[in-house]
Protein backbone atom coordinates (compact mmCIF):
# COMPACT_ATOMS: atom_id res chain seq x y z
CA UNK A 1 0.00 0.00 0.00
CA UNK A 2 1.72 3.31 -1.11
CA UNK A 3 2.16 5.99 0.76
CA UNK A 4 0.50 8.53 -0.85
CA UNK A 5 -2.71 6.42 -0.22
CA UNK A 6 -2.01 6.14 3.35
CA UNK A 7 -1.64 10.18 3.34
CA UNK A 8 -5.09 10.34 1.49
CA UNK A 9 -7.36 8.29 3.66
CA UNK A 10 -5.86 9.59 6.61
CA UNK A 11 -6.60 13.54 4.83
CA UNK A 12 -9.87 12.02 4.04
CA UNK A 13 -10.88 10.44 7.45
CA UNK A 14 -9.86 13.01 9.10
CA UNK A 15 -11.45 15.44 7.46
CA UNK A 16 -14.74 13.41 7.38
CA UNK A 17 -14.45 13.05 11.17
CA UNK A 18 -13.63 16.57 12.51
CA UNK A 19 -16.37 18.06 9.66
CA UNK A 20 -19.05 16.04 11.63
CA UNK A 21 -17.80 16.66 15.43
CA UNK A 22 -17.89 20.09 13.95
CA UNK A 23 -21.75 19.67 12.61
CA UNK A 24 -23.07 18.14 16.31
CA UNK A 25 -21.47 21.32 17.49
CA UNK A 26 -23.54 23.67 14.91
CA UNK A 27 -26.34 21.48 15.55
CA UNK A 28 -26.52 22.13 19.45
CA UNK A 29 -25.74 25.94 18.53
CA UNK A 30 -28.97 26.05 16.48
CA UNK A 31 -27.13 26.64 13.58
CA UNK A 32 -28.00 23.38 11.55
CA UNK A 33 -31.81 22.39 12.09
CA UNK A 34 -33.45 19.05 10.75
CA UNK A 35 -32.12 16.28 10.08
CA UNK A 36 -28.26 15.29 10.99
CA UNK A 37 -27.11 11.58 10.53
CA UNK A 38 -23.55 11.27 11.56
CA UNK A 39 -21.14 8.81 10.04
CA UNK A 40 -18.53 8.91 13.04
CA UNK A 41 -17.03 5.67 13.39
CA UNK A 42 -17.76 4.62 9.41
CA UNK A 43 -14.72 6.19 8.11
CA UNK A 44 -13.61 3.47 6.74
CA UNK A 45 -16.09 2.21 4.80
CA UNK A 46 -16.89 5.27 3.11
CA UNK A 47 -13.33 6.88 2.35
CA UNK A 48 -12.47 3.25 1.50
CA UNK A 49 -15.55 3.27 -0.95
CA UNK A 50 -15.09 6.38 -2.99
CA UNK A 51 -11.66 6.36 -3.03
CA UNK A 52 -11.49 2.23 -4.23
CA UNK A 53 -14.15 3.14 -6.69
CA UNK A 54 -12.94 5.67 -8.09
CA UNK A 55 -14.91 7.56 -11.39
CA UNK A 56 -18.75 6.57 -11.63
CA UNK A 57 -21.97 7.50 -10.46
CA UNK A 58 -22.15 7.19 -6.81
CA UNK A 59 -25.68 6.65 -5.03
CA UNK A 60 -26.14 6.81 -1.33
CA UNK A 61 -28.41 7.01 1.34
CA UNK A 62 -28.47 10.29 4.31
CA UNK A 63 -25.38 9.76 5.98
CA UNK A 64 -23.71 10.95 3.13
CA UNK A 65 -21.57 14.06 4.38
CA UNK A 66 -18.39 11.49 4.39
CA UNK A 67 -18.74 10.46 1.27
CA UNK A 68 -19.66 13.62 -0.42
CA UNK A 69 -16.32 14.92 1.09
CA UNK A 70 -14.25 11.70 -0.09
CA UNK A 71 -16.20 12.73 -3.44
CA UNK A 72 -14.65 15.77 -3.71
CA UNK A 73 -17.36 18.10 -2.71
CA UNK A 74 -16.46 21.49 -1.58
CA UNK A 75 -16.76 21.63 2.47
CA UNK A 76 -18.08 25.05 2.46
CA UNK A 77 -21.38 23.84 0.22
CA UNK A 78 -21.52 20.91 2.56
CA UNK A 79 -21.63 23.30 5.67
CA UNK A 80 -23.82 26.10 3.95
CA UNK A 81 -26.14 23.53 2.84
CA UNK A 82 -26.51 21.71 6.35
CA UNK A 83 -27.33 25.56 7.40
CA UNK A 84 -29.65 25.80 5.06
CA UNK A 85 -27.89 28.70 3.21
CA UNK A 86 -29.23 29.56 -0.35
CA UNK A 87 -25.29 28.90 -1.29
CA UNK A 88 -25.33 25.23 0.12
CA UNK A 89 -24.52 22.84 -2.58
CA UNK A 90 -28.63 21.87 -2.93
CA UNK A 91 -29.27 25.91 -2.35
CA UNK A 92 -29.62 25.33 1.34
CA UNK A 93 -33.55 23.65 0.18
CA UNK A 94 -32.25 19.74 0.67
CA UNK A 95 -30.09 19.90 4.03
CA UNK A 96 -28.25 17.05 5.39
CA UNK A 97 -29.97 14.43 3.79
CA UNK A 98 -29.95 16.04 0.76
CA UNK A 99 -26.36 16.46 -0.81
CA UNK A 100 -26.25 15.91 -4.78
CA UNK A 101 -23.85 17.28 -6.89
CA UNK A 102 -24.91 15.73 -10.91
CA UNK A 103 -21.08 17.35 -11.58
CA UNK A 104 -19.56 15.06 -9.37
CA UNK A 105 -21.74 12.10 -10.54
CA UNK A 106 -22.98 12.27 -6.80
CA UNK A 107 -26.75 11.34 -6.97
CA UNK A 108 -27.41 10.92 -3.18
CA UNK A 109 -28.13 11.69 -0.42
CA UNK A 110 -31.17 9.88 -0.22
CA UNK A 111 -33.72 10.20 2.85
CA UNK A 112 -35.83 6.97 1.98
CA UNK A 113 -34.35 4.08 2.73
CA UNK A 114 -33.15 1.11 0.15
CA UNK A 115 -35.08 3.46 -2.12
CA UNK A 116 -32.15 4.27 -4.57
CA UNK A 117 -30.61 1.17 -5.25
CA UNK A 118 -33.37 1.06 -8.05
CA UNK A 119 -32.09 4.26 -9.12
CA UNK A 120 -28.65 2.54 -9.53
CA UNK A 121 -29.48 -0.13 -11.01
CA UNK A 122 -31.63 2.04 -13.43
CA UNK A 123 -28.31 4.49 -13.88
CA UNK A 124 -26.47 1.52 -14.92
CA UNK A 125 -28.83 0.25 -17.01
CA UNK A 126 -28.82 3.53 -18.78
CA UNK A 127 -25.17 3.75 -19.37
CA UNK A 128 -25.34 0.20 -21.04
CA UNK A 129 -27.78 1.32 -23.37
CA UNK A 130 -25.30 4.00 -23.82
CA UNK A 131 -23.13 1.78 -25.03
CA UNK A 132 -20.68 2.65 -21.99
CA UNK A 133 -18.76 0.48 -19.28
CA UNK A 134 -18.76 2.56 -16.26
CA UNK A 135 -20.28 0.87 -13.11
CA UNK A 136 -22.05 2.07 -10.31
CA UNK A 137 -21.68 2.99 -6.92
CA UNK A 138 -24.19 1.92 -4.88
CA UNK A 139 -24.02 2.21 -0.29
CA UNK A 140 -26.66 1.63 2.14
CA UNK A 141 -27.02 0.10 5.24
CA UNK A 142 -27.92 -2.96 7.12
CA UNK A 143 -31.70 -2.04 7.65
CA UNK A 144 -32.33 -1.41 3.47
CA UNK A 145 -31.22 -5.21 3.44
CA UNK A 146 -35.07 -5.98 4.57
CA UNK A 147 -36.58 -3.44 2.24
CA UNK A 148 -38.35 -5.32 -0.97
CA UNK A 149 -36.71 -2.71 -3.09
CA UNK A 150 -33.71 -4.36 -2.08
CA UNK A 151 -34.27 -7.72 -3.70
CA UNK A 152 -35.86 -6.01 -6.45
CA UNK A 153 -32.54 -4.53 -7.45
CA UNK A 154 -30.60 -7.55 -6.88
CA UNK A 155 -32.50 -9.12 -9.09
CA UNK A 156 -32.88 -6.86 -12.02
CA UNK A 157 -29.15 -5.85 -11.53
CA UNK A 158 -28.72 -9.84 -12.32
CA UNK A 159 -31.08 -10.32 -14.71
CA UNK A 160 -30.33 -7.47 -16.94
CA UNK A 161 -26.79 -7.62 -16.54
CA UNK A 162 -25.97 -4.73 -15.05
CA UNK A 163 -22.24 -3.45 -13.45
CA UNK A 164 -23.15 -2.48 -10.06
CA UNK A 165 -21.11 -2.04 -6.40
CA UNK A 166 -23.84 -2.99 -3.93
CA UNK A 167 -21.97 -1.74 -0.90
CA UNK A 168 -23.84 -2.41 2.41
CA UNK A 169 -22.22 -0.75 5.48
CA UNK A 170 -23.49 -3.23 8.05
CA UNK A 171 -23.33 -1.00 11.76
CA UNK A 172 -26.24 -3.61 13.21
CA UNK A 173 -28.79 -0.87 13.65
CA UNK A 174 -31.56 0.70 11.94
CA UNK A 175 -32.40 3.61 14.05
CA UNK A 176 -33.25 1.51 17.70
CA UNK A 177 -33.29 -2.00 16.28
CA UNK A 178 -30.91 -4.16 16.15
CA UNK A 179 -30.41 -6.86 12.90
CA UNK A 180 -31.36 -9.57 15.37
CA UNK A 181 -34.57 -7.98 15.67
CA UNK A 182 -35.11 -7.22 12.11
CA UNK A 183 -33.28 -9.75 9.83
CA UNK A 184 -33.61 -13.56 9.16
CA UNK A 185 -29.71 -13.64 7.85
CA UNK A 186 -27.08 -12.21 10.15
CA UNK A 187 -24.34 -12.06 7.85
CA UNK A 188 -25.94 -9.86 4.99
CA UNK A 189 -23.80 -10.77 2.10
CA UNK A 190 -25.29 -13.81 1.84
CA UNK A 191 -28.81 -12.04 1.00
CA UNK A 192 -27.34 -11.35 -2.58
CA UNK A 193 -24.97 -14.21 -2.65
CA UNK A 194 -27.09 -16.51 -5.01
CA UNK A 195 -27.57 -13.38 -7.30
CA UNK A 196 -23.60 -12.53 -7.41
CA UNK A 197 -20.22 -12.57 -6.05
CA UNK A 198 -20.63 -11.55 -2.22
CA UNK A 199 -18.02 -10.83 0.19
CA UNK A 200 -18.02 -9.89 3.53
CA UNK A 201 -15.19 -7.35 5.04
CA UNK A 202 -13.76 -5.52 8.07
CA UNK A 203 -15.12 -2.19 7.73
CA UNK A 204 -12.94 -0.20 10.24
CA UNK A 205 -10.06 -1.33 7.90
CA UNK A 206 -9.86 1.24 5.42
CA UNK A 207 -7.10 -0.51 3.59
CA UNK A 208 -9.42 -3.69 3.28
CA UNK A 209 -12.36 -1.34 1.88
CA UNK A 210 -10.35 0.07 -0.69
CA UNK A 211 -8.70 -3.21 -1.57
CA UNK A 212 -12.39 -4.86 -1.76
CA UNK A 213 -13.88 -2.05 -3.67
CA UNK A 214 -10.84 -1.71 -6.19
CA UNK A 215 -11.29 -6.00 -6.80
CA UNK A 216 -14.85 -5.09 -6.87
CA UNK A 217 -14.88 -2.13 -9.48
CA UNK A 218 -12.60 -4.71 -11.73
CA UNK A 219 -15.24 -7.48 -12.18
CA UNK A 220 -18.22 -5.13 -12.50
CA UNK A 221 -16.45 -3.34 -15.50
CA UNK A 222 -15.09 -6.49 -16.81
CA UNK A 223 -18.01 -8.80 -16.56
CA UNK A 224 -20.82 -5.95 -16.64
CA UNK A 225 -22.31 -7.82 -13.96
CA UNK A 226 -23.54 -6.93 -10.13
CA UNK A 227 -21.02 -7.30 -7.01
CA UNK A 228 -21.88 -7.22 -3.74
CA UNK A 229 -19.81 -5.94 -0.71
CA UNK A 230 -20.82 -6.36 3.14
CA UNK A 231 -18.37 -4.26 5.50
CA UNK A 232 -18.68 -4.35 9.07
CA UNK A 233 -18.64 -1.08 10.73
CA UNK A 234 -20.27 0.64 13.45
CA UNK A 235 -21.95 4.12 14.69
CA UNK A 236 -21.00 5.71 17.56
CA UNK A 237 -23.95 8.70 18.03
CA UNK A 238 -27.16 7.72 18.07
CA UNK A 239 -28.72 7.35 14.58
CA UNK A 240 -29.25 10.98 13.80
CA UNK A 241 -29.39 13.84 16.14
CA UNK A 242 -32.78 13.62 17.61
CA UNK A 243 -31.63 9.65 19.11
CA UNK A 244 -29.34 9.26 22.58
CA UNK A 245 -28.41 6.26 21.36
CA UNK A 246 -29.31 4.74 24.80
CA UNK A 247 -30.67 1.44 23.31
CA UNK A 248 -27.07 0.37 23.41
CA UNK A 249 -25.02 0.12 26.41
CA UNK A 250 -21.66 2.24 26.57
CA UNK A 251 -19.59 -0.89 27.54
CA UNK A 252 -21.18 -2.21 23.52
CA UNK A 253 -19.86 1.29 22.23
CA UNK A 254 -16.39 1.65 24.15
CA UNK A 255 -16.03 -1.87 22.36
CA UNK A 256 -15.60 -1.24 18.62
CA UNK A 257 -14.24 2.57 19.81
CA UNK A 258 -11.19 -0.06 20.95
CA UNK A 259 -11.17 -0.53 16.81
CA UNK A 260 -11.54 3.39 15.74
CA UNK A 261 -11.14 3.73 12.21
CA UNK A 262 -8.91 6.49 12.36
CA UNK A 263 -6.36 4.54 14.94
CA UNK A 264 -6.14 1.64 13.05
CA UNK A 265 -5.29 3.24 10.13
CA UNK A 266 -2.17 5.25 12.02
CA UNK A 267 -1.11 2.41 13.87
CA UNK A 268 -0.75 0.56 10.71
CA UNK A 269 0.67 3.50 8.49
CA UNK A 270 2.87 4.42 11.39
CA UNK A 271 4.09 0.66 11.24
CA UNK A 272 4.90 0.60 7.80
CA UNK A 273 6.77 3.95 7.67
CA UNK A 274 3.69 5.14 5.30
CA UNK A 275 3.49 8.15 8.13
CA UNK A 276 5.56 10.13 9.99
CA UNK A 277 3.65 12.14 13.28
CA UNK A 278 5.24 15.45 11.59
CA UNK A 279 2.70 14.61 8.31
CA UNK A 280 -0.05 13.69 10.34
CA UNK A 281 0.20 17.12 12.42
CA UNK A 282 0.37 18.90 8.95
CA UNK A 283 -2.93 17.16 7.77
CA UNK A 284 -4.45 18.11 11.36
CA UNK A 285 -4.06 21.30 10.83
CA UNK A 286 -4.66 21.81 7.04
CA UNK A 287 -8.01 19.79 8.17
CA UNK A 288 -8.83 22.10 11.21
CA UNK A 289 -8.37 25.17 8.62
CA UNK A 290 -10.91 23.88 6.50
CA UNK A 291 -13.36 23.19 8.41
CA UNK A 292 -13.60 26.70 10.28
CA UNK A 293 -13.56 28.03 6.89
CA UNK A 294 -16.69 26.43 6.00
CA UNK A 295 -18.37 27.51 8.86
CA UNK A 296 -17.60 30.92 8.47
CA UNK A 297 -18.34 30.41 4.79
CA UNK A 298 -21.98 29.31 5.77
CA UNK A 299 -22.64 31.71 8.48
CA UNK A 300 -21.58 34.57 6.38
CA UNK A 301 -24.12 33.32 3.84
CA UNK A 302 -27.47 34.12 2.60
CA UNK A 303 -30.50 32.27 3.12
CA UNK A 304 -32.54 31.49 0.15
CA UNK A 305 -34.83 33.68 -1.14
CA UNK A 306 -38.62 33.18 -1.00
CA UNK A 307 -38.68 33.10 -4.97
CA UNK A 308 -36.89 30.05 -4.28
CA UNK A 309 -39.66 28.24 -2.72
CA UNK A 310 -41.08 27.68 -6.48
CA UNK A 311 -37.64 26.87 -7.93
CA UNK A 312 -36.62 23.34 -8.25
CA UNK A 313 -39.79 22.11 -7.33
CA UNK A 314 -40.57 19.31 -10.24
CA UNK A 315 -39.77 20.97 -13.19
CA UNK A 316 -39.72 24.29 -14.70
CA UNK A 317 -43.23 24.41 -15.89
CA UNK A 318 -43.83 24.71 -12.13
CA UNK A 319 -42.09 28.29 -11.28
CA UNK A 320 -45.03 29.37 -14.51
CA UNK A 321 -48.47 27.78 -12.56
CA UNK A 322 -47.60 28.43 -9.05
CA UNK A 323 -48.35 31.81 -8.43
C1 LIG B 1 -38.86 3.19 3.37
C2 LIG B 1 -38.49 3.80 4.68
N1 LIG B 1 -38.88 3.19 5.82
C3 LIG B 1 -38.53 3.73 7.02
C4 LIG B 1 -37.82 4.90 7.09
C5 LIG B 1 -37.40 5.47 8.44
N2 LIG B 1 -35.99 5.22 8.63
C6 LIG B 1 -35.09 6.19 8.40
S1 LIG B 1 -33.53 5.65 8.63
C7 LIG B 1 -34.03 4.11 9.06
C8 LIG B 1 -33.01 3.06 9.44
C9 LIG B 1 -32.20 2.56 8.32
O1 LIG B 1 -31.13 1.80 8.83
P1 LIG B 1 -29.93 1.33 7.95
O2 LIG B 1 -30.39 1.02 6.58
O3 LIG B 1 -29.23 0.26 8.69
O4 LIG B 1 -28.99 2.63 7.82
P2 LIG B 1 -28.18 3.40 8.95
O5 LIG B 1 -29.08 4.50 9.45
O6 LIG B 1 -27.81 2.44 10.00
O7 LIG B 1 -27.00 3.98 8.25
C10 LIG B 1 -35.42 4.03 9.02
C11 LIG B 1 -36.18 2.82 9.36
C12 LIG B 1 -37.46 5.51 5.88
N3 LIG B 1 -36.75 6.64 5.85
N4 LIG B 1 -37.78 4.93 4.70
MG1 LIG C 1 -27.62 0.38 9.98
Amino acid sequence: MSQTLAEKFYYLMKLGREFEIRCKEEYLKGNISGFLHLAIGEEAVHVGAVVGFGKGDLFCPYREHVLALARGMDPRLIMAELFGKATGVSKGKGGSMHLYEPKLDFFGGNAIVAAHLPHAVGAAYARKLMGEKAGVLCIFGDGATNNGTFFEALNMASLWEVPVLFLCENNQYAIGTHISKSSYLKDLYLKAKDYMPAVQIDGMDVFEVYKAVVEAKQYIETYGKPYFIEALTYRYEGHSMADKGDYRSPREIEMYKKRDPIDLLLQKSFKEGWLTEEQVKLIDQKVEAIVEEAVAFALASAEPSEEELYTDVYCGVCSDVIP
